[in-house]
This record gives structure tokens, sequence and C-alpha cells, in this order.
């Protein structure tokens, strides 16, 4: 049986208001990108014609421009989750036009599955090979495709000619039967693979797109004196502990955020000759493991995506049984797998947007109200690795925002979820502290010096008690921020 070809904008037609679609992809990697372009035209179309249309839009973590800039624009989302990382739908949702669910990525497709956002009317798959017997093979990212596939009715495969077929192979595509049915992972080393190489449904459903748009991968910002410092500090801090025995010195399995630190953290650590070669088993796979892996420094990567720069990619490309020896792409459900992480004594490196005193993590809200990205998988790592690291330059805006405050304005990872801080100063190791001894270490090792007189200002401030806080002052450094525009002017009250 032939399969269902048709253009994007016949293919957008399929969806309609209120329908929950879920889209390929984790990151900007493997998203479809003509479909959801023709979408947010036609929903423009009905807006102008006066009819609502708005759909919830269910995708693996942040897509790019394609869709979330797109759809947010038009003003065609009522609903997004698990994670985005884009200008215009963050400012919708900070808007309150969009109704914004913050959630563990590993979560996303058993929820989904249990029915508790609904159920997934379309949905709509980049893909680079489809055949008419319904197999499906994703492109660079997974995301939660394959239980989008399964659930919707209809499924809009994008073939995209500008990732090759042989791409094959690369996937491990599996799916978690729900309890009280589900069984052990049969996942002990991050090249284990348990699954297929492809997604396969009822060919009924395929309708097919073509298309040769080629991925928005941006690049990196080169590594600079305070994320080169961070990197090194990291680096520095594995080789302590596999001298002092707390670490094997075969060394452990990566996970490692995504951005420019994340990336600036591996570079560091294939650069320190005293860390042994290494595998990575995380949700983003950057171009610094695709670096260390031509070096060999990085002997396996498990992740569920791509996220490369078009130039990487295409090296990828070109180098196809190299890689695909070396990378396996798996669901969401599986890379950011918290009891896998246990399992595999994982490192955790993430990123912190804000992070208090005792070690409490804000990842994702400016002063405690506008959300920046998500919580992403940072929370499916940090809490069940053998070490959790969180790093973040001591300073943000020039200097008028200290990345270390006497209280976070919102908890994305809990004081108890946090082993190590580290900043361009230094290390904390916050393993064993009580909550004073914990401030102690994180002001003097990671505070900027600007802001280390007032954080211990208001650590003395605080009463006698097992977590020294001061409520008069809990926000003084946020209060002078938004009042006066720099945290410097923080005035603690005895
Ligand atoms: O803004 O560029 O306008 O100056 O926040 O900060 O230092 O460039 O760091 O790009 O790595 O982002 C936590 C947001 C950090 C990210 C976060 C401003 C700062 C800058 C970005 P400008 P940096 P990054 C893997 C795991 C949560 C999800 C996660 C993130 C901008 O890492 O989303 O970890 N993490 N997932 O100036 C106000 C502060 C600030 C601040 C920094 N305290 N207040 N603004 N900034 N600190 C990914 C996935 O799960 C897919």
């Amino acid at each position: 049986m032939a399969l269902k070809t048709m253009s994007a904008e016949e293919a957008a037609r399929l969806i309609k208001n209120n329908d929950n679609v879920g889209f390929s992809g984790f990151t900007a990697a493997g998203c479809p990108k003509v479909v959801p372009a023709a979408l947010a035209k036609y929903a423009e179309e009905e807006h102008a014609k006066g009819n609502p249309f708005k759909i919830s839009v269910f995708t693996g973590a942040s897509t790019g421009d394609y869709i979330d800039g797109a759809l947010s624009r038009a003003k065609a989302v009522s609903r997004r989750t698990p994670y985005q990382s884009n200008k215009d739908m963050r400012a919708a949702i900070n808007n309150e036009e969009v109704a914004y669910f913050d959630m563990h990525l590993s979560q996303l497709a058993q929820e989904i599955r249990y029915g508790f956002f609904g159920k997934i009317n379309v949905a709509v798959i980049e893909a680079c090979e489809v055949t008419e017997a319904g197999e499906i093979v994703p492109t660079c990212g997974v995301g939660i495709s394959p239980t989008a596939c399964r659930l919707a009715d209809i499924v809009i495969v994008e073939l995209n000619s500008c990732h090759p077929k042989a791409m094959r192979g690369m996937h491990d595509i599996v799916e978690f039967q729900d309890p009280p049915h589900r069984k052990a992972i049969e996942i002990f080393k991050p090249d284990d693979r348990i699954g297929a190489d492809c997604i396969k449904v009822d060919p009924k459903k395929i309708v097919v797109v073509e298309t040769d748009t080629p991925n928005d991968g941006g690049g990196f910002a080169p590594v600079d004196e305070v994320t080169a410092k961070i990197g090194d500090n990291v680096a520095n801090f594995f080789v302590k502990e596999m001298a002092e025995g707390r670490m094997p010195k075969t060394f452990l399995p990566i996970q490692s955020g995504v951005g420019n630190v994340a990336n600036a953290v591996l570079a560091a650590m294939g650069d320190n000759k005293d860390i042994p070669d290494f595998n990575v088993y995380t949700e983003v796979i950057q171009d610094a493991v695709i670096g260390l892996m031509k070096t060999g420094r990085v002997k396996f990567a498990s992740g569920c995506s791509l996220t490369v720069s078009n130039p990487v990619l295409n090296e990828i490309y070109n180098n196809l049984d190299f890689f695909k020896e070396k990378v396996v792409l798996r669901p969401s459900e599986f890379s950011n797998n918290p009891g896998i992480v246990r399992r595999l004594g994982l490192i955790s490196i993430n990123t912190a947007l804000e992070a208090d005193i005792f070690g409490n993590i804000n990842s994702t809200h400016v002063l405690g109200t506008k959300m920046m990205n998500g919580i992403g998988g940072s929370g499916d790592f940090t809490r069940s690795a053998y070490v959790s690291i969180f790093v973040t330059p001591s300073v943000a805006k020039g200097g008028a925002i200290s990345a270390f405050v006497p209280f976070v304005s919102h908890v994305d990872h809990s004081e108890h979820s946090v082993k190590v801080i580290i900043s361009e100063y230094g290390i904390a190791d916050l393993r064993g502290k009580s909550p004073r001894q914990r401030a102690e270490c994180i002001i003097d090792n990671c505070v900027h010096p600007d802001y280390r007189p007032l954080l211990r200002e208001y650590l003395a401030s605080c009463p006698v008690g097992h977590t020294p806080i001061n409520l008069n002052n809990t926000f003084a450094f946020h209060k002078a921020l938004m009042e006066t525009g720099d945290m410097k002017n923080a005035k603690i009250e005895k």
C-alpha cells in the first residue's frame, strides 16, 4: 500500500482547534519544520475569519523557532509542555497567553500514556525514512515520538532529505509498559541497546510531507575566561575525587546540561590528562562531545538528541560508519530515566540561574516570577546522580546580579539533591555539611568577592537555629535588584 503524500498546507489542515499535538524532536534537533510553519499560517487565517484556533503543544524538550516561535507568534498555542527556550514563547508564557506546564522531561511520555493531559490527536514527526510497512526512522532527536506516534490518530511524517536514510541504526526505540506491568530496563552500560531502529505504526495513520529544510542549528559562543575557569574547576574536582578514592579511577558516565557553560566544561574535561577517556549518558549531545569523540576522549555517547551546529552535523553524516558505533539516540523516558541514572552512577552537571547559600537551586525563574526556559532534564539527573553538580558564573548582568543569594526566589532542586556547586571562583563541596556549614562553604568558595561581605552580614543577622534564615532579609538581594537595578545595594536589617 502506497503511503499518502500531501503538501505541508494540506497536512496542517488535518489539525483541528483544541487538538493535542505531539511533535518529534528534542531541542531544535529532530523537530518538524514545514508543517508547524504551515500550521501557524493556517491559525492566522482562521483568526482573521474570527474562528478560534489554538492547540496544545507536546514535545520532547525545547524546539527552536519552527515550532515554539512560529506558533506562539501566531497565537496558536493554548497549552505548552514540558520545556521551551524560545524568546517569543517565553514572552507568551510570561504574558499568561500560554498555559505552561514545566515538567521533568523523563515523565512526559508516561504521563501522556496515563491520560493526565487528554488524548494525543495528531503527531508530527521528522524522519529520514518512512516505509510502506509503517516504519518511521527519526532524525537527530527522539523525545516523545514513539508514544506520540502510537497514540495519535494521524501521524504526519515530515520526510526531510537533509538527513540521510543511513542514519537508521543510530536510534534505540522503545516504550515502557505502564504500571503494574513495567519491567526492568536492561541498560547496564551507556552503549546497551534494548529497542528497535525505528518507530512502527499502522501505515494507514501516516501521511507524508516531503521537505529539504535544514536544521536551525546555531553554534556555541567561544569559551571565555569565566566559562573556561568553571570548566577547569570541574575537571580539577574530578581529579581530586579520583585521587582520594571517592570516584572509581575508571571514571563514571557524564551527563551535562545544554549551553555554553556545559560545552566549556566538557572541553576542559577533554583537555585534562588526569581524567581518563569517558562515556556520556545524557539528554543533549553537543558539539564538544563530538569533538572529544574524534580524539578518542569520549568513548561512547547515549543521548536523546544530536544538538550540534550544522557543520558538525554534516561531519557526522559524512562519517556515519564511525559515529553510528559511538552514538545512540533514545526516547527521553530512557535517556533521562532516574533509575538508569542511579544504576550507572552518573555524574550530573547542570547550570543554575541562581543558588542560595544552602544549596537550593533555581534553574527556571527570574525574580521568582518570569519563566526563563524550564526545569528540562536537570531534575531527572540531579536527584539520582552519583554526584550532582551545579555550575554557574558568580554574577550576571555585569555584576548587578549575584548568582548566590540568601534564599532562591524559586526552588527547582532542593538542598537535599545538590551535592556540589562550582563557579569560576571555586568549588563548594556540600556533602555531609549542615546548613550553616554549607552557607560558609559557598560564600568562601563560590561567591563573587563583591558579594561576600553582604552575604556574611546576612548570615550574621540570622537567629540561632538549624537553618540560619532571617525572614526580614530573605529576599533583600532581589528587592534591591527590583528597586535599584543592583543587588549590591541590598540592605540587611538586624
Ligand atoms: O541572559 O544572555 O540576556 O545576558 O540568563 O545565562 O549564563 O548564558 O547560561 O545559557 O547556560 O542558561 C539556567 C537558563 C542558564 C539554562 C539556564 C541570565 C544571563 C543570560 C542565560 P543574557 P547564561 P545558560 C539540559 C538540562 C534549566 C534546564 C536544564 C537552563 C541568561 O541552563 O535553562 O538545566 N537550565 N536542563 O545574563 C536573571 C539571574 C541570572 C540571569 C543568569 N540570576 N537572574 N538573569 N541570567 N543568571 C537542557 C534540557 O533539558 C533540554
